[in-house]
């Protein structure tokens, strides 16, 4: 707070600071799986998201921003706390229940005078705490005419599709008069479900980049090579990805081979009304026809990445049509949530409330997108480890372009206490971002603060034996190398990559001769950052 605030009452201060606009809003948007390759301000190469791409031309975009454990529930419980999972409890999906008794972020807004929301995906499990108003999905919620829980416990199905549905819920709540206009400054946090699996398009968009072949990432024919635990994963396009529940292939009971996920698409696509269904089948169906078609139905449709690796053969072919199947819905919904993000910013405009608002694009971890043959996340690997993160600044707040220093998710709970003005409780274990985002009226201590920024980031991952088998791992990344520890059940492997020569990361370099000097300065590095932080995990 500014010196000559600090001389009159709290609550004048607050209504004071509001006026003078020092005390912003905040709307933090945070997508499911939504990762940089699938966002045109990050990566050209597959889709155009035009408005979140006006995030950051207006703003920032961070361009090493990273999550501590890549894995939604985990993720959220590391934004709301500025927490390493093994300090605020919640470390896997499987088994956790978030204490909601604990300190976090929107608490510490509330108790500072901000008004503080919640609509979306919560996936904490029990009952959300620090917010005034929240409505959620159950657990993963769905995509169409999706179910909320409401505050007092009841539930109801709101007709259409979730993205366009939490956007208006969102809108809807900062309608409300007051909001942002006298003393209390708001804080929005809008969750979306999208993109997360099994990747289901609005309607109006199923015909979206059906005309567009994606080319494969370098790495997509990995063999796994000198990566013992990459090699024992289920998340492969071809081996693990479901022909029904995934790519949608679905004509009747009687016309389609029953999977192990068939039941539970059946169960997605029966939230459609029988109008709605029809136009859905319109697409989908005469594709499932052609596909059963050519390939009969007893084929076996999970090509493994050996055999997939010979150009022309049998496997090669559907495991890329896979890949193109994979590609297009998921690009189709990242279309909507384009669009939608687009609808809050124009809100946001047209009611005066930009020039006084942080906004926040990210998500809750990165993905796969044919990288190592993969979807799904979890691993330390480069594009489940980053995830997106854009900001639109606030008035006073001048830094544009590209901000290069290495941010982390629990990194955004401080750095939101500090835009309000409020205290950082010294148990937060996140760094707050206003220096990095003050330019010219960055002061002396923010220029200390960006010179002895991190020089490498701590990550761990605990959900195994799990979905899509990924052991547990910690590691570090400093701004050229990565060490990685896979522990744990049938698992004892090191890691260690090169990102400038192996940007990939297809060689682990670890015990390789010529590397003992830089093993023994990470591992000391990583034995730093594990005392620092705390973790009893070592
Ligand atoms: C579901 C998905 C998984 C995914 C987890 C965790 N399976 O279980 O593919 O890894 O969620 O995702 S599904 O058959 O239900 O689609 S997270 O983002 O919520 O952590
Ligand atoms: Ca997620």
């Amino acid at each position: 707070m500014r010196k000559e605030l600090a001389l009159i009452p709290a609550s004048l201060a607050a209504l004071v600071a509001n006026a003078q606009g020092l005390r912003p809003n905040i709307v933090y948007i945070m997508t499911d799986d939504h990762t940089a390759q699938m966002m045109s301000c990050y990566d050209t190469r597959y889709v155009e998201t035009p408005n979140l791409d006006r995030i950051a031309r207006d703003g920032v975009r961070f361009t090493h921003s990273y999550v501590a454990n890549s894995l939604s529930g985990p993720s959220r419980a590391c934004m709301l706390t500025g927490k390493h999972s093994h300090k605020n409890g919640f470390t896997n999906n499987e088994h956790g229940i978030f204490d909601g008794s604990q300190q976090t972020m929107p608490k510490l807004l509330q108790a500072a005078g901000y008004e503080t929301c919640l609509i979306g995906k919560w996936h904490l499990v029990s009952t959300p705490t620090g917010f005034d108003h929240w409505e959620i999905l159950p657990a993963q919620g769905d995509y169409y005419n999706p179910t909320f829980i409401h505050m007092d416990g009841t539930r109801s199905a709101d007709s259409g599709y979730v993205t366009r549905i939490i956007t208006d819920k969102a809108i809807e709540w900062l309608e409300a008069p007051r909001r942002g206009a006298s003393s209390k400054p708001f804080a929005l946090f809008v969750h979306h479900k999208a993109c997360h699996r099994a990747w289901l398009p609005a309607l109006e968009d199923l015909r979206l980049y059906e005309d567009k072949t994606f080319a494969l990432p370098p790495e997509f024919h990995d063999d796994y090579a000198t990566r013992e635990a990459a090699g024992k994963t289920e998340m492969e396009i071809g081996k693990d990805m479901d022909i029904v529940y995934d790519t949608k292939m679905f004509v009747s009971d009687e016309e389609t081979p029953r999977t192990r996920l068939s039941r539970s698409y059946q169960g997605m696509i029966g939230r459609l009304s029988p109008a709605e269904r029809e136009q859905y089948d319109a697409f989908y169906v005469p594709l499932s026809r052609d596909f059963y078609e050519k390939w009969g139905k007893d084929y076996n449709f999970l090509p493994r990445q050996a055999q997939s690796s010979v150009e022309g053969s049998r496997d090669a072919e559907l495991l890329e049509w896979k890949y193109q199947r994979y590609m297009r819905d998921y690009a189709k919904v990242v279309h909507s949530l384009d669009q939608e993000v687009g609808r809050v910013l124009d809100y946001l405009e047209e009611k005066g409330l930009l020039d006084n608002t942080l906004v926040v694009y990210t998500s809750d971890q990165g993905f796969y997108m044919g990288e190592h043959g993969w979807f799904d996340k979890r691993f330390m690997y480069e594009e489940s480890l980053s995830t997106p993160l854009v900001m639109r600044l606030p008035k006073g707040y001048e830094r544009r372009g590209d901000i290069d220093e290495m941010v982390q998710n629990i990194d955004y709970a401080p750095t939101f206490l500090d835009i309000a003005g409020a205290p950082i409780p010294d148990d937060i274990q996140g760094v707050s971002l206003l220096p990095l985002l003050k330019g010219k009226t960055a002061t002396k201590k923010d220029k200390a603060a960006i010179k002895k920024w991190r020089d490498a980031i701590y990550y761990h991952y605990y959900e195994y034996p799990a979905e899509h088998n990924v052991r547990r791992h910690y590691g570090i990344r400093t701004d050229r190398y990565k060490l990685i520890h896979f522990y744990g059940h049938d698992v004892n492997a090191w890691e260690l990559f090169d990102l400038q020569n192996d940007p990939h990361e297809m060689h682990n370099l670890y015990g390789q001769p010529g590397m003992e000097k830089l093993q023994q300065q990470l591992h000391h590095k990583l034995e730093e950052l594990q005392i620092q932080y705390d973790d009893p995990q070592r």
